[in-house]
């Protein structure tokens, strides 16, 4: 499956806009169709209307979209193309169900029926369901058990701190590609060797009759070839002297595929961008194309006002000019894979990425066999979308498992096989608010801490969160050697509270905390790097700890700054005298 893309073979038609909408979702899927609402796509569903039932209800709506397949062009396959539904689709055409897809942030592709005429009218009935249970990833309604922790009773139940929106939250494509023959999958693997020299290897699959596939890179003469044996091939090679991928030195590659049919006549073609850069661990650093880097940046959420988890590039634009701002070099996809163009606009800038499948809060009093398919196969979807992005530097299976439990280890021993196995050219990060009592460790080779003293520990006491901090970060080190790093920590600020002396709650406060805390961890020889949480203040389900969704945002949910958003634009923009480990670990300030 490949994402949609319109070129000489190839044409991608987009059916964003207006859909409609039936709240109860089993009856729109066949016979008369009664429209309650309109549902803008991409979209979420629950900031759109008053009702506060859409907040509460398990969600179980049905969308409809109408439209005349186009008559050319003909010798044509037609299929639907869906970048993310949340957080279950079944779709129906023509009162024909084709296809469905479960977890909300990856995509899928259902065929058109062969019953749909070209030039006639058809009819698409997306089912979208938002039930999370046990056997669910993210796992959900757990009966509010001491599994939501602090958030226990919390509603909608579910053992995370984010809210669980539903809806086609993100871009629907009618696509067409050629009747004969298509290419299907294309997994790159571009890796940069000693002095410079870039390689591809390729492997792919192709649905029809075709004979031949070609790589090339124009720009530096290379091309490449493999035959078609059982609908897949492999092809690969050294594709000469290049230009590094780089932190805020994004160096691109455009590549094009081709598929060639017996007749040698190019039948299909895909074009992607590609950047040539390594990334390794060694000892306690990370080491981007031979040099230590450390990471400056934050977890984040695809969260915004109105629309959800659709906010679309507008959104992601105005996302990457403020990391900028403040001078942050990466970020996490916290707790789920994002939209593509975000990936797209990281490789283009230069900013390195963190890629999290959903699996956040696995709970292992609950989990099933069915939890770790799913997982399973969300880190497959992962991989499988994102691995030729240059930007995605190490892979975080789950954010926050219960890791202290003992059916932790092999479950994760499963997880972190299979990734990687998929994915042998990029780190694991294990990402525990565990400390040193995770059980799991040792699976990964970096260790991303999520932890809060001065806010859910130790609140109002800035000089003892330090060292509390400190504590924490050495108890870790003696259990785990490698690279150590800061992917969660920070407090709740109301934008526009102040309190001097700097109390909880307050702008002073969170700046003051994250600054403290930042500067003591760069004291740490290991820490190898320092995300905020969060980037923006996000929606959560109701609890009594979040007033309108967590304030832990730097910058306000509509993308302001907060004086903390200020303090960490001075701090990392600073000379990082500090630094403990190599010096060429810039800071960047990409433009856009
Ligand atoms: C962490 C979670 C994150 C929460 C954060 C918080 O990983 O999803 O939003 O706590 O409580 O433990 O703000």
């Amino acid at each position: 499956m490949l994402p949609p893309q319109t070129n000489a073979h190839r044409l991608a038609l987009s059916l964003d806009g207006l859909w409609d909408l039936a709240l109860a979702g089993a009856q729109g899927v066949s016979g008369d169709f009664v429209t309650d609402r309109v549902a803008p796509v991409p979209s979420a569903l629950e900031e759109l209307y008053c009702e506060a039932w859409w907040l509460d209800a398990e969600r179980d709506v049905c969308y409809r979209r109408v439209f005349e397949l186009p008559a050319i062009p003909t010798d044509r396959r037609w299929s639907l193309w869906f970048g993310g539904v949340s957080y279950r689709a079944e779709v129906w055409i023509d009162g024909e169900r084709v296809g469905e897809h479960e977890t909300g942030h990856t995509p899928f592709e259902v065929p058109l029926p062969a019953s749909c005429r070209l030039g006639r009218r058809i009819e698409v009935r997306v089912r979208v369901t938002q039930t999370l249970s046990a056997d669910t990833v993210p796992m959900g309604n757990l009966m509010n058990t001491g599994a939501n922790g602090q958030f226990a009773g919390q509603y909608p139940d579910v053992p995370f701190d984010f809210f669980p929106f539903t809806g086609i939250h993100r871009s629907v494509h009618l696509v067409a590609v050629a009747e004969q023959a298509q290419l299907s999958k294309l997994d790159f693997e571009p890796t940069l060797r000693a002095a410079n020299i870039g390689h591809i290897a390729l492997a792919g699959r192709v649905r029809g009759d075709a004979h031949l596939v070609e790589c090339r890179v124009a720009e530096l003469g290379w091309s490449c070839s493999a035959v078609v044996e059982e609908g897949t091939f492999q092809l690969g090679g050294e594709v000469g002297t290049v230009n590094p991928w780089d932190v805020g030195q994004p160096r691109l590659y455009d590549v094009e595929v081709r598929l060639i049919d017996a007749e040698g006549v190019v039948v299909d073609s895909y074009q992607r961008h590609l950047g040539f850069r390594s990334i390794e661990v060694v000892g306690a650093q990370l080491k981007l194309n031979g040099r230590a880097v450390r990471l400056t940046g934050f977890g984040k959420h695809e969260d915004f006002a109105v629309v959800g988890r659709g906010g679309g590039a507008a959104v992601t634009v105005r996302d990457f000019a403020l990391m900028a701002w403040t001078g942050a070099n990466s970020f996490r996809t916290s707790h789920y894979p994002y939209a593509e163009e975000t990936l797209d606009l990281a490789d283009r800038l230069g900013v390195l990425v963190i890629a999290e499948a959903p699996a956040v809060s696995i709970n292992f009093e609950f989990t099933t066999e069915r939890t770790l398919e799913t997982h399973l196969r969300c880190v497959e979807e992962l991989i499988a979308r994102d691995r030729h992005h240059p930007s995605v530097i190490m892979w975080s299976v789950a954010n926050e498992s219960l890791s202290t439990h003992a059916k932790a280890r092999p479950y994760f021993r499963q997880i972190t096989a299979r990734a990687r196995e998929l994915d042998a050219t990029r780190p694991l990060i294990g990402v525990t608010c565990h400390g040193a009592a995770d059980t799991t460790l040792d699976l990964y080779d970096l260790v991303g801490v999520n932890l809060y003293p001065g806010w859910y520990e130790l609140p109002g006491r800035l000089a003892q969160a330090e060292d509390r901090l400190e504590e924490i970060l050495r108890g870790l080190h003696e259990v785990f050697p490698g690279p150590i790093m800061i992917t969660e920590t920070g407090a709740d600020a109301v934008a526009g509270f102040h309190s001097l002396p700097a109390r909880q709650w307050s702008e002073e406060y969170q700046a003051e905390l994250i600054e403290r805390l930042f500067r003591r961890a760069r004291t740490l020889p290991f820490m190898m790097g320092e995300h905020v949480w969060n980037f923006a203040d996000f929606a959560t389900a109701q609890n009594f700890p979040r007033a309108l969704g967590n304030r832990k945002g730097v910058f306000t949910r509509d993308r302001q700054p907060k004086l903390a958003a200020h303090r960490l634009r001075s701090w990392w923009h600073e000379a990082d005298e500090t630094a403990p480990t190599d010096p060429t670990a810039k800071l960047f300030t990409p433009t856009l």
